[in-house]
Formats: structure tokens, C-alpha cells, sequence
């Protein structure tokens, strides 16, 4: 056996793919397009008071003083938090259910808050995951994505706001035995429904005592959302590397939700140059009480819970107010599933674009869904109508995880935008085969 397949078998592939819905434009491989859509309108999000972020957090130090010091999965502290949060959002005006489940031999709990109205065909959920470690409070991890999503709940509900489309927000349980409480939610949820969810937002320690300002990148237009607000506050960004499928987002994201979201920094170590343009200590974690006793109200950044808290209002504002799907333009997507050899010849899938003026964009939007055992064999590339060809993932002997759902961006602004489009794909080592499930290009 080789080194290669002991390794795949010492390792857990995590990846459970749900055809992606087609929420989209399902096409034949002559693919059609949609009428142009008009970019969503950037609306007024209020301002979220830092002092009620920061009064929720209160609230949850206290709960978990008064609960062995924690709020953990299966504690009473957990619980209580839930009632706290839920008491909050039923006298808003939030229509609220809690969902059970089993794990580890206690009972656990999602809290799921629908706004009502708005075009159910269309939802915008936000969430973050409502447990802590056993070691303590979790105030930053993660009484702050908690706290600050439920005060943007509370604010839609004080505006009396009326979107276009419907706003669901989830506080989930037992995150850090393994993202178990979203994982059930995401599962248990019917397709039809899943394929409603036009972006689920995910808020997961968004106030480090010596925070980084951190983007998620895994989907381009909800990534966009969160750099505009940031940029308009001149707040640089990074984007998000190291959680990659490690907190809440993941099964949403592997059920072919976009997903998107913030992030402040855990246990890694701040740079010179992340110091420089963010302040704060270099050499020292993001969070240097990451999962430890000491994640208490005094482990906070108020500017950083106070700006986070802010861009969450500004994503959900902008995505559910607008007309259109977070914001995408034109679509054209192929649909048909296309076998690819074990470590054989490349395979293609076509999309013709037409009706798009001029070159394409400098940040063109390749969708991939491929269903793959060990991603790592797959080379993926994309060529344009003239035959160019632009390299969007290489093989890796380590990257054991299963199937690629995620949106990359080429720079095809020196290629004409009308013509067939291939999507290019190749298994260039033995043992493990798949298919590609659809792919779409936006622009
Ligand atoms: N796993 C999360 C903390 C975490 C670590 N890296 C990231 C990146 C993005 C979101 C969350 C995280 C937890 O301990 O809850
Ligand atoms: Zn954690
Ligand atoms: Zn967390
Ligand atoms: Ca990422």
C-alpha cells in the first residue's frame, strides 16, 4: 500500500457534498443567461451600540459564573445562555425555535430566529456558534459572534425592518466538539430549504484582545460585501486562512451554500506588519486566552467587537434589502455531470457566454463543484474562448479532503467575454475518482 494511501487512511476526509442546488440558472452545456442583474443597492445599516454588544456579554459572564464557570455543551451554562438569547429575540418579535440533539451523551440545542416576512425563497441567515470550552466562559470564543449577531437581530427588529428577502439568524451548539449542533441543522434541514439560503454569514470570535480584522474567503460577492464596509472605514483586511471549514460555515459550505464571514484571530501569532497596519502587540496571539479560563468580559477589543458588530449590520442590511442574490451579475452555469478518469486524460465542461459586452472581468467568478474522493489528485484550470488557459487549483499529495465546492477568481480581463468557456479538469494520480457536478462562470 502505498505511503500515500496509508496517509488517506489515517486521515479523516471530511466532505459530504449535496448536489448544489440550482438556485441559479441550470443549464444544458449551450448555457443561457439571466437578465443582467442590477447591482444591489448599498443601504444605510445603522450603527450597533458597542455598549449593547458588550451588555450581552455581561449577561453571559454571568451565566457562566453562576454555572461552574462555563457555558459549555451539556453544562447547565449552555442552556442558559440559550434562554438568555432566545428571551431577547421572542420579545423582538422573532419567531424562535430550538432544535435538539444528542452528542456525546448530553443533549444539545441550536437556537434558530426567523424574522418574519420577506421572500421566503430567498434567506439570509447569520450565525454563531452559542457554546464555550469546559475550560471556561468563552466570552471572545464565542460570546462575541453570539452577542454581536444577536444586537444586529435586535437593531432589524428596533428599524422595523422590511427586506426583500427573509432574515433567519442560529445561534448553534456543541461548535467546539466539532461544529455538531450546525452540522445537525445543515443535515436536517430538506433540500428544497437549503437551496433558499442565498448566504449564510458566520460570526466566530469577532472581538481578540489584539484582534486582526480577518475576511472569509471563501465566497467572492459575500467577501466583497464585508472588504467594501471595511474599506469605507479604512480598516484593512486579510483574508481568512486558517479556518478554513473550522467553525460553523463549513457545513453550509459543503451543502454548496455561499458562505461568508469575520473573524479576529484565536491562538496564532500577530505579525510585525499585522501590528503596523492594525495596532495591537506583535509577537503575541490574536487571543492569548483561546480556549482557557481566562476567555472572560475582560478579554475583549471593544473597537474590534464594535466594528465587527457594524459590518455584520452592514452585510444584512445590504444582502436582504437589495433585488438581487448577493451580489452576483450575469450567470451561465453547466450543470451536467461529467465523469473524470483516475489518473487519466483531462476532461472538459463548456459554458457558451453571450449578451456580455467587451472583455471579461479582472475578478471572473469560476464556481466548481466536483465530487472527488482526496481532492488533492485534481488539477483544475480554466480556458477561455481563445484557448488561454488559466491555472485555478494544482494536485497536492496532502490535501486528503473530499470534493471542491468553492468559488475561485481569474483575472480573464485580457480575454473577450463571449464564446465557450471550459472548465478543465484532470486526475493525475491513482485511486481515487469522481465527477464534475456543475460550474458556473459569473461576470
Ligand atoms: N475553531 C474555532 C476558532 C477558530 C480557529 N480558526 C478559525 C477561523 C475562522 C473561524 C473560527 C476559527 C473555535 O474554536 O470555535
Ligand atoms: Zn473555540
Ligand atoms: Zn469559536
Ligand atoms: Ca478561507
Amino acid at each position: 500500500m502505498s505511503t500515500r494511501l496509508t496517509l488517506r487512511h489515517a486521515l479523516t476526509a471530511i466532505g459530504a457534498v449535496t448536489a448544489l442546488s440550482a438556485a441559479l440558472i441550470s443549464a444544458s452545456p449551450a448555457a443561457t443567461a439571466a437578465a443582467p442583474a442590477a447591482p444591489a443597492p448599498t443601504v444605510a445599516a445603522p450603527d450597533i451600540p458597542v455598549a449593547n454588544v458588550k451588555a450581552h456579554l455581561t449577561q453571559l459572564q454571568s451565566i457562566a459564573t453562576a454555572n461552574s464557570g462555563n457555558r459549555a455543551h451539556g453544562r447547565p451554562g449552555y442552556k442558559a445562555s440559550l434562554d438568555y438569547v432566545k428571551g431577547k429575540l421572542d420579545a423582538a418579535g422573532y419567531t424562535t425555535t430550538i432544535q435538539q440533539f444528542t452528542s456525546s451523551g448530553a443533549t444539545g440545542y441550536n437556537l434558530i430566529a426567523d424574522w418574519p416576512g420577506g421572500d421566503a425563497n430567498h434567506v439570509v441567515m447569520s450565525g454563531a456558534h452559542l457554546d464555550s470550552v469546559t475550560a471556561g466562559p468563552g466570552i471572545n470564543d464565542n460570546g462575541s459572534g453570539t452577542a454581536g449577531t444577536l444586537e444586529v437581530a435586535l437593531a432589524v427588529s428596533r428599524a422595523g425592518l422590511q427586506p426583500t428577502k427573509h432574515l433567519r439568524f442560529g445561534w448553534f451548539g456543541a461548535e467546539e466538539l466539532g461544529m455538531i449542533g450546525s452540522k445537525y441543522y445543515v443535515n436536517n434541514l430538506p433540500a428544497a430549504d437549503r437551496s433558499k439560503i442565498d448566504a449564510y454569514l458566520n460570526f466566530d470570535m469577532i472581538g481578540s484582545p489584539n484582534p486582526g480584522y480577518f475576511v472569509y474567503d471563501d465566497n467572492a460577492p459575500l467577501e466583497t460585501v464585508f472588504k467594501d464596509f471595511f474599506a469605507s472605514k479604512g480598516i484593512p483586511t486579510e483574508i481568512e486562512t486558517e479556518g478554513d471549514g473550522r467553525s460553523d460555515h463549513a457545513p453550509f459550505k459543503s451543502a454548496g451554500v455561499p458562505v461568508g464571514g469575520l473573524f479576529s484571530g484565536a491562538d496564532y501569532i500577530k505579525t510585525a506588519a499585522q501590528a503596523q497596519k492594525w495596532g495591537g502587540t506583535s509577537g503575541q496571539a490574536f487571543d492569548a486566552c483561546y480556549h482557557r479560563s481566562c476567555d472572560t468580559s475582560a478579554n475583549l477589543n471593544d473597537s474590534a467587537l464594535d466594528n465587527n458588530s457594524d459590518a455584520i449590520a452592514y452585510a444584512v442590511w445590504n444582502l436582504s434589502t437589495g433585488t438581487t442574490t448577493p451580489p452576483t451579475g450575469t450567470v451561465f452555469e453547466n450543470t451536467t455531470d461529467v465523469a473524470i478518469p483516475d489518473a487519466g486524460a483531462a476532461v472538459t465542461s463548456s459554458v457558451t457566454v453571450s449578451g456580455i459586452a467587451g472583455n471579461a472581468p479582472s475578478a471572473l467568478q469560476v464556481g466548481v463543484n466536483i465530487v472527488h474522493t482526496y481532492r488533492g489528485d485534481l488539477v483544475i484550470d480554466l480556458v477561455a474562448p481563445d484557448g488561454s488557459t488559466y491555472r485555478l487549483k494544482n494536485s497536492s499529495g496532502s490535501d486528503s479532503a473530499d470534493n471542491v465546492v468553492t468559488t475561485y477568481t481569474a483575472n480573464a480581463s485580457s480575454e473577450v467575454a463571449n464564446g465557450v468557456w471550459k472548465l478543465k479538469v484532470q486526475d493525475v494520480a491513482r485511486a481515487d475518482t469522481g465527477y464534475i457536478n456543475s460550474w458556473k462562470l459569473t461576470f
